[in-house]
């Protein structure tokens, strides 16, 4: 195919590649070979030409000087980030044959993957690389850090991960952002909310933190960490008993309504108000505007999730949108996550088939720490690409204990010396998205959109996709599913009879629009869902099959540790993830890291706004500045970002992460961890 990576100079059409629902079309300006411009494509019907600042100023983060060029090895201790430039020839075989002599000697499954969604990009997240660790055979990773709990939650109500089309809500008239920070992680859903809101809509925002995007809520409402699925089954209990469920939905498109009606009658509005923290008559309030604003639309975010009860949580809230009905509103109903609308062939993609016979042990991401430090017999090479998991995964201080070991080898593949690069034995230099073909399906909208490479690679720098082909050869797999070029990947990925929606979509076209979008002729309803029963679950027999109560449920979170305070350390503005968390303008732009207290937790501390403290657990500690003041209620802590390390500087929140899974899916509770807080009086505390 045409690259635009050669020419010069111009304006061409891209796509943002970072882990963001909105996933944005780009244009990205070209002078002498170099970009010197990203704005937003007018011409996106969805995006419209507006995006973030962090990637306006994306072309800093591409020719920042930091930036991996050639491959490197180990020369210093582990984790002592003293490296020594090779070349790829040495890096390929330096790995294989570290590989062969592992697969000889311990097998083949003491080498483990580890990877996330740095770049969305399909063939760069999981298409050469599931095929390449299916055919050697490696252990397999659980990849669950995400939105795992709220999606297999959500698939039981719904039978799979889609419901509104978000361009329809403009015609919404209540809109509630629920456990969302959609002003920095879904901005384009603002932007509808709010040409909606000209007509008249409403917005609510629940949330444990009034952050930006609960100041922009004409109700802001908040609610105690944990205790959302409490606040729909309160909801709920009203609905039923005033009257204001769809009697007539119900029994076409649901089962279990009666049981549903029955289970609701225990979460009275008092019951609920001393669970969740929010006032009766608040309930009442919320659970009438509800019921009697059509159409109404739910925006279910992944802060809820991150929590011990977030797949019953999000199982919970999914069942709200059937009670009233609003599944047959233009702009009514829910999304948690629209991916099942874009669904490629996976199986042609990722050939699970090269498994053959062979089912590998695998493992939970979520545990990183744990897997290193417990697993017996033990993992001894991780290959980490696209992701940063001595920043991101909890029980952080485990991870690096885990990655210091001296009989691990670890080979990291990404575009800078992160803080997991700085543990690494190999580092392979990574391409930015720029530089890649590759296809992108939103979880969020509905176009499926294209990349084409616009700029020339960067140094030595090569793609995921390509870096595997060299590792097949190298191991001596011949396999032609293991030389398929980027071009064949697509093709054979965008093959996808099964899936309605992307019917007549071919690469060509793609080609040709860089965005096209699903069949929009087969909404969800009237249809058959993929449910046992093919209809919403209100009851569910799976769930109890699955030691779960079939019917939606309050569960309240584990016990962690015996400290006094709950700590929510979510993701910032600038940032995505611990991305950018390395690049100057945009720490600039978010300054530092803080941490939110409310004005009576601190008093009781002595703590004043403005001042370092020290907060802690068993698992660790950090030092952030404090915000005092009403943003949070009184027992609970927020923090915002993933930063880098910093010399002097004790930033890391995912010291203090707890590493149990959720409920469902094997989900991360990041959100579920208790701490304490103390005013730091002598800075070397
Ligand atoms: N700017 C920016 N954008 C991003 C990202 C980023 O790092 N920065 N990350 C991207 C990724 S990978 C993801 S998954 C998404 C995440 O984006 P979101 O879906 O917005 O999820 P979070 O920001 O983790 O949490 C959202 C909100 O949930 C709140 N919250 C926490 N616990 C609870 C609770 O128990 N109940 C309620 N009601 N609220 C709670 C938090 O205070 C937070 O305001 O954003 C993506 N977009
Ligand atoms: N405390 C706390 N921790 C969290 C969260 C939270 O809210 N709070 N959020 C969690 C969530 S929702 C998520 S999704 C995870 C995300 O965590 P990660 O998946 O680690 O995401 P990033 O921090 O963005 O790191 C992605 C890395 O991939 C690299 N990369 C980008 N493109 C490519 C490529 O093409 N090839 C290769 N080889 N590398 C590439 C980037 O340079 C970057 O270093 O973090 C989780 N961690
Ligand atoms: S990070 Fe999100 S909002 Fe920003 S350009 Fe990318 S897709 Fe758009
Ligand atoms: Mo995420």
């Amino acid at each position: 195919m045409n690259s635009f990576a050669t020419q010069q100079d111009g304006v061409f059409k891209s796509v943002c590649s970072l882990d963001c629902p909105d996933q944005c079309g780009l244009l990205v300006h070209k002078k002498d070979g170099k970009i010197v411009k990203v704005q937003g494509d007018p011409d996106h019907p969805v995006t419209q030409g507006n995006i973030c600042n962090k990637v306006r100023n994306m072309a800093e983060r591409i020719y920042d000087e930091k930036r991996l060029s050639v491959p490197l090895k180990r020369v210093g201790k582990k984790g002592e980030a003293a490296f020594e430039p090779i070349s790829w020839e040495e890096a390929i075989s330096t790995i294989s044959a570290r590989w062969k002599r592992l697969i000889a000697e311990e097998g083949v499954e003491s080498i483990l993957p580890y990877s996330f969604y740095g770049n969305m990009g399909k063939l760069t997240a999981e298409g050469m690389d599931r095929r390449f660790f299916h055919r050697l055979g490696a252990s397999q990773l659980e990849r669950t850090i995400c939105s795992k709990a709220g999606s297999e939650g959500y698939k039981y109500t719904m039978g799979v991960s889609a419901g509104t089309d978000p361009e329809e809500t403009i015609h919404t008239k209540l809109f509630i952002f629920w456990g969302i920070n959609a002003v920095s992680t879904n901005m384009h859903q603002i932007t509808l909310a709010q040409k909606a809101r000209k007509n008249g809509a409403k917005i609510v925002v629940l949330d444990v933190h009034k952050n930006q995007t609960g100041r922009l809520a004409d109700w802001f409402i908040p609610i105690r960490p944990g205790t959302d699925g409490a606040l729909a089954l309160g909801i709920m209990h009203i609905l039923f008993k005033e009257n204001m469920h769809d009697e007539a939905f119900l029994s076409e498109y649901t089962v279990g309504s009666e049981e549903l009606r029955d289970h609701v009658k225990q979460y009275t509005p008092e019951n609920v108000s001393f669970i969740t923290g929010i006032s009766a008559e608040d309930i009442y309030q919320l659970a009438r505007m509800y019921g009697e604003t059509s159409p109404s639309f739910i925006r279910i975010g992944n802060g809820l999730q991150h929590h011990d009860n977030g797949g019953m949580i999000v199982r919970t809230i999914a069942c709200l949108p059937a009670v009233t009905g609003q599944w047959l509103q233009l702009g009514g109903g829910a999304i948690k996550h629209n991916s099942g609308i874009l669904e490629y062939n996976s199986r042609a993609l990722q050939r699970p088939d090269l498994l053959k016979s062979r089912t590998p042990r695998s493992f939970n991401m979520n545990q990183l720490g744990r897997t290193l430090l417990e697993t017996d017999p033990p993992v001894r090479s991780l290959y980490i690409y696209g992701t940063n998991p001595a920043v991101v995964t909890p029980e952080a201080n485990k991870v690096r204990e885990g990655l210091m070991r001296e009989d691990l080898f670890v080979v990291v593949h990404d575009l800078f010396l992160t803080e997991t690069a700085k543990y690494a034995d190999i580092i392979l230099p990574a391409t930015s998205a720029f530089e890649n073909l590759d296809f992108y399906t939103s979880y969020w909208h509905h176009y499926i959109q294209l990349q084409q490479p616009v700029i020339e690679r960067y140094g030595e720098s090569k793609p995921n996709t390509e870096v595997f082909r060299l590792l097949a050869e190298a191991m001596g797999f011949e396999d032609q599913e293991l030389k398929d070029s980027d071009d064949e990947l697509i093709r054979q990925a965008l093959d996808h009879p099964d899936n309605p929606y992307l019917e007549g979509l071919n690469y060509e076209d793609l080609i040709q629009h860089s965005f096209i979008k699903a069949k929009r002729d087969k909404p969800l309803f009237p249809g058959k869902l993929p449910t046992p029963s093919g209809k919403i679950e209100l009851y569910s027999d799976i769930m109890k099959k699955d030691g779960f109560p079939p019917v939606p449920t309050h569960i309240p979170l584990a016990e962690d540790e015996d400290y006094p305070l709950m700590y929510v350390p979510g993701p910032n503005h600038n940032f995505l993830n611990s991305t950018f968390s390395n690049n100057a303008k945009h720490i600039k732009l978010e300054k530092e890291p803080k941490l939110f207290m409310n004005t009576q937790d601190a008093k009781e501390r002595g703590i004043e706004d403005g001042e370092r403290v020290l907060i802690w657990n068993s698992r660790g500690e950090c030092e952030l500045t404090v915000s005092v003041g009403e943003q949070v209620l009184p027992g609970v802590t927020v923090s915002q970002g993933l930063w880098a390390d910093e010399p002097n500087k004790k930033q890391l929140v995912n010291s203090l992460t707890p590493d149990r899974l959720s409920d469902m899916g094997g989900g991360a509770t990041f959100f579920s961890g208790k701490v304490q807080v103390e005013k730091i009086t002598n800075t070397s505390v």
